[in-house]
């Protein structure tokens, strides 16, 4: 299986995190998950690895709003300027209630404006990084547009929270969006569509966002019930799209402790649902943090329970692309890609 994977990512580390009112050191999403996963895939004799391609900014521009990208280019150099002593990290403490339209133009005011929450934290590398991950996405988007069965996208950081105008949830650009949008125009001639199934333990609102009015990218979320998880505003079952996108979108929220017979027997309503829009491709938000162990979740999903889903998914024979999600178990994320990646080989 072709592996993208870019070293560039080790270039954001921020400083900690804010969790639910407390500090958290060292940041939950850190360069050592990369670490885990290449250690497991160095055992196996399948992973192809490969540097991303740079396919420069025109995809990332069709799912993003310009404006955002200009100000996750520029948002450290001007933090530098004004901050030159001891720059830590750019996070905003004021935040947009988006129903007000001002948008500032001060660096804090657009931070406030473009970041939804307290672990989207801007450092140095973070552009650098989010520009290399969402180049993993796209390389492994284009493997399988070019005949791969399957190809996986190593990307940190992350994206499913990313919106078209927002970071959030340790994400910045939304690699699986950017993948999935590359894809429809590919099969657009064809009149092939795109599926996107999010098996992250939290809600993948940035990809909902990006997808709510269309009909050609169906977008599916399996999740903990936004009800008693983040991102608590986003998730919910009677959120179905909007205008041509009704009825293209699907949330399955799930109660804290759902087991392994429990969830797989919820994917099978979403295969159901991807089986009936018959996507050319499939696009898997791949996130490990539904683990039973993982410190940010509530689902009791168990390794062999995450190599039963991947082989449930596997078995649609759609061509997929695997993106990296979330997933902070560390020590057993190795071994629970591994098991997710397996059926695809
Ligand atoms: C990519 C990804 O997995 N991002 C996750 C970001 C989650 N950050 C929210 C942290 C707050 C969680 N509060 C948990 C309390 C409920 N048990
Ligand atoms: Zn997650």
């Amino acid at each position: 299986m072709k592996i993208f994977y870019s070293e560039t990512h080790r270039q954001h580390e921020p400083p900690f995190e804010v969790f639910d009112g407390g500090l958290r050191v060292p940041y939950l999403e850190n360069p050592d998950r990369m670490h885990r996963i290449l250690n497991a895939l160095r055992d196996v004799d399948w992973a192809d690895m490969h540097a991303p391609t740079d396919f420069g900014l025109d995809p990332l521009l069709a799912v993003h709003d310009s404006e955002y990208l200009d100000f996750l280019a520029s948002a450290w150099t001007e933090w530098l300027a004004t901050h030159p002593k001891d720059p830590s990290t750019l996070l905003p403490a004021t935040f947009a209630l988006r129903r007000h339209p001002h948008k500032p133009k001060s660096l804090l005011g657009r931070a406030g404006y473009y970041i939804m929450d307290l672990s989207g934290c801007i450092v140095a590398g973070t552009y650098e990084a989010a520009l290399a991950s969402a180049n993993c996405a796209l390389s492994a988007a284009e493997s399988v547009a070019n005949g791969e069965s399957a190809a996986f996208g190593l990307c940190r950081p992350p994206g499913h929270h990313a919106g078209k105008d927002y970071a959030g949830g340790y994400c910045f650009i939304n690699n699986a969006a950017v993948a999935a949008n590359w894809l429809s125009q590919k099969a657009r001639s064809q009149k092939g569509r795109v599926a996107v199934l999010d098996v992250d333990y939290h809600c993948g609102n940035g990809t909902q966002d990006i997808f709510y009015d269309r009909d050609d990218v169906l977008t599916i979320s399996i999740h903990a019930d936004p009800n008693h998880e983040y991102p608590s505003y986003m998730g919910y079952a009677d959120e179905r799209g909007a205008g041509q996108g009704l009825g293209f979108h699907h949330n399955f929220p799930l109660p804290a402790g759902t087991d392994d017979d429990a969830y797989l027997k919820t994917l099978e309503q979403a295969l159901q649902n991807i089986r009936e829009f018959d996507p050319k491709y499939l696009v898997i938000s791949a996130g490990m943090d539904i683990y039973a162990d993982d410190p940010l979740g509530t689902i009791k999903v168990t390794t062999a329970g995450i190599g039963e889903i991947a082989e449930q998914i596997a078995s649609l024979k759609i061509p997929t692309t695997i993106i990296m999600e979330g997933g902070y178990a560390n020590e057993m994320l190795g071994k629970n890609m591994l098991e997710f990646l397996l059926p695809f080989v």
